[in-house]
């Protein structure tokens, strides 16, 4: 079964870890969100797209989820005595990855080609696809009237200010690859991030959520018991569309679902023609495995 997996950062890097743990690498292709991307110290940061490569590559921080484990921060400490800003932490060999990525643009090579490229020295078998080559990023608009950057909002703010509303700007075309890889696929999953500054990201690209539709689609909750495995999502429910935090009310962003996969007790309200409640957290290898095999079998029976 060929599956295409959409992913935001580190949630649904550790589900599409377990996937590709038990997946034929050629049956599996990830399609990961690019509005977070940004620029940093004349660097281009790709943070989603680097969870994914770090996770499957078994190079990511265990403890947070993203960046590189064991890395070192003697260029932050530089940059802070330069007067840089500081309030994003990039670690030494984290900092080879955008280096190398930033070249790469500049020279005129797309993110999809540059990605494949980071991917294959990195040694990750499965294929993973930038949403899109072009800008286009999340912004958030507070419940102030201020307008964010994603980073800004997230990381420097540290996602205090109140979120009114999520918006996506620039361009709204995806890829060919993207386009291929979704054509191509059996199902698509929807992995456990956050659907507005992740899913519905993708989702409103041209080339992208049109084609999702055509699809079954079996989505993974990102709220367990109504609380957000990590990150701001259960504020934003609440915040954005005054719905209290429930798998529910993430997953209804979602129409047409064939089949939706959320925490023990959590199917109440769920609009999907398959539930299956299960124990959607993972906390180690081995329950990304086992959730994953749970994902597999099911997309498998709602074909
Ligand atoms: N998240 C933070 O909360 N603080 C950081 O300093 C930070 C640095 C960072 C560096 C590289 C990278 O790939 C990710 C990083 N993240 C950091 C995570 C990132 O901001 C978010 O998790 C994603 O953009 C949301 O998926």
């Amino acid at each position: 079964m060929k599956i295409c997996y959409l992913s935001g950062g580190v949630g649904g890097a550790k589900l599409l870890h377990g996937l590709y743990r038990l997946q034929p690498q050629a049956d599996l292709v990830a399609v990961v969100n690019t509005g977070d991307d940004f620029w940093h110290w004349g660097l281009f940061v790709s943070p989603d797209i680097d969870t994914v490569i770090y996770t499957l590559a078994d190079l990511v921080d265990p403890a947070r989820g993203w960046g590189r484990a064991n890395d070192t921060y003697a260029l932050l400490g530089a940059m802070q005595q330069l007067g840089q800003p500081d309030w994003f932490m990039l670690g030494d060999r984290d900092v080879a990855t955008h280096m190398v990525r930033t070249a790469a643009l500049k020279a005129g090579m797309t993110l999809t080609a540059i990605t494949d490229d980071l991917s294959r020295r990195f040694g990750v078998g499965c294929r993973i696809l930038p949403m899109c080559d072009g800008p286009r990023r999340t912004e958030i608009e507070t419940a102030d009237g201020a307008v964010l950057p994603f980073q800004d909002w997230l990381v420097k703010a540290k996602a205090a200010p109140l979120v009114r509303r999520v918006a996506y700007r620039g361009d709204d075309v995806s890829t060919p690859a993207v386009a291929a890889a979704i054509e191509g696929c059996d199902v698509v999953v929807i992995g456990p991030s956050n659907p507005y500054v992740s899913i519905l990201t993708m989702l409103s690209l041209q080339g992208l959520g049109d084609r999702i539709a055509a699809k079954p689609i079996v989505a993974v909750s990102p709220i367990v018991n109504g609380l957000a495995v990590k990150g701001p999502l259960a504020a934003m429910l609440r915040s954005i569309d005054a719905l209290a935090p429930s798998a529910a009310a993430a997953l209804g962003h979602y129409v047409g679902l064939r089949a939706a996969v959320v925490q023990h007790g959590d199917g109440v309200g769920i609009k999907a023609e398959r539930i299956l409640e299960t124990d959607t957290v993972m906390k180690t290898t081995a329950d990304r495995e086992r959730l994953a095999a749970e994902v597999i079998e099911l997309a498998g029976n709602v074909l």
